[in-house]
């Protein structure tokens, strides 16, 4: 924990009684005017912070962001050791690339509280106002290239795990990259990758959930707050980064094979008439979705038989949603 962070958690424990500059700067071992510093760089943050140095501090309010400061006390899993971001960034993919290649550790994460550049697949754009959850995690597996094909999808089931313990409900997965709530996409995932042939040097996983609605966000979009009220964008970051690095170890084990059976029954997909281009576009394969195999495969039964695509885009015959 920073300093700034010992600040706000002096400050939250104080509520509404509030706390006095000088307390603070005891209890601390830092002068009072370091405090108010850091009182200043919360207030620069969003934190409503009424008072001043000599009458004491009251926190009245804070902010809708994912901020590290709050993110920080809610995380407990030992895989993640660094926890860096803050208000607004252009993507936190990029950062995080930027932290790998400069050879920070496993377990690295990057947040950010809204994104002005935030990236889909295959150059789309993600849409990332402020009340969303943005966030990167560095991880650097053991394993080869072609074994991390299907981490995009157990990175969905670590995203769906954490809305259903949130209390969400109707969450479901769709190949190969999207977490649906109540019938639209609530989050998306984007790995990326750094290899040398088929040894991996670095994985950027970075995963953005709506969780309330601001001002641009999407209509045709779900928002985790619209069924669970009290989500906030840390407490999504924090559950999601808890069920990720279970996930994660899972996946080091065994690789896809001891998750395909949950995807498929998460899947919005199944037993639904599909149509699957493959990331250059091209129609891959159209007809029944029959299941997802241990490889993170989507196995659609054509005219011409059982055809497994392994990357691409997916949209249901027949409907509007794709
Ligand atoms: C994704 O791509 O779904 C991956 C999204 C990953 C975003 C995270 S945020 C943290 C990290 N930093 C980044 O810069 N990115 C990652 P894809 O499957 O290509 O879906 C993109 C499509 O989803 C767009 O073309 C839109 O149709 C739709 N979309 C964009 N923003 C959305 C939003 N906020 N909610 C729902 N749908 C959205």
């Amino acid at each position: 924990m920073s300093r700034r962070d010992d600040v706000l958690a002096a400050l939250k424990a104080a509520g509404e009684a509030g706390v006095s500059g000088e307390a603070l700067a005891r209890e601390l071992a830092v002068s009072r005017v370091a405090v108010s510093k850091h009182v200043c760089a919360l207030r620069d943050l969003g934190y409503r912070i009424e008072g001043e140095p000599g009458r004491g501090y009251v926190l009245l309010g804070v902010p809708d962001l994912l901020l590290p400061g709050e993110l920080r006390p809610l995380v407990d899993s030992q895989l993640w050791t660094r926890l860096e971001g803050g208000p607004e960034t252009g993507s936190t993919n990029d950062d995080c690339k930027l932290l790998a290649r400069e050879g920070a550790d496993e377990g690295t994460v990057v947040v950010a509280g809204r994104q002005t550049a935030g990236r889909g697949r295959l150059g789309r754009m993600w849409e990332s106002p402020g009340g969303g959850a943005y966030l990167s995690a560095l991880l650097r597996p053991g394993l080869s290239l072609g074994e991390l094909a299907p981490l995009p999808l157990a990175v969905g089931i670590a995203i769906a795990r954490a809305l259903d313990a949130l209390g969400a409900g109707d969450v479901g997965l769709k190949w190969p990259n999207d977490v649906w709530l109540s019938g639209s996409k609530v989050a998306g995932v984007l790995i990326e990758i750094s290899a040398e042939s088929d040894r991996v040097e670095w994985v950027v996983a970075g995963i953005g959930v709506n969780v309330l609605r601001d001002e641009g966000a999407r209509e045709d979009a779900a928002y985790v707050r619209d069924v669970v009220g009290e989500a906030t964008p840390a407490s999504v970051a924090a559950a999601v980064l808890g069920e990720l690095a279970e996930v994660y170890a899972q996946f080091q084990l065994e690789g896809f094979r001891g998750l395909a059976r949950e995807y498929g029954s998460r899947s919005v997909l199944a037993d639904r008439e599909v149509k699957v281009c493959d990331v250059g576009g091209r129609v891959r394969a159209t007809g029944h979705a029959s299941g997802i195999d241990d490889l993170g495969r989507l196995v659609v039964e054509t005219s011409r038989g059982s055809v497994a695509v392994a990357a691409g885009d997916v949209t249901l015959v027949g409907s509007s949603l794709d």
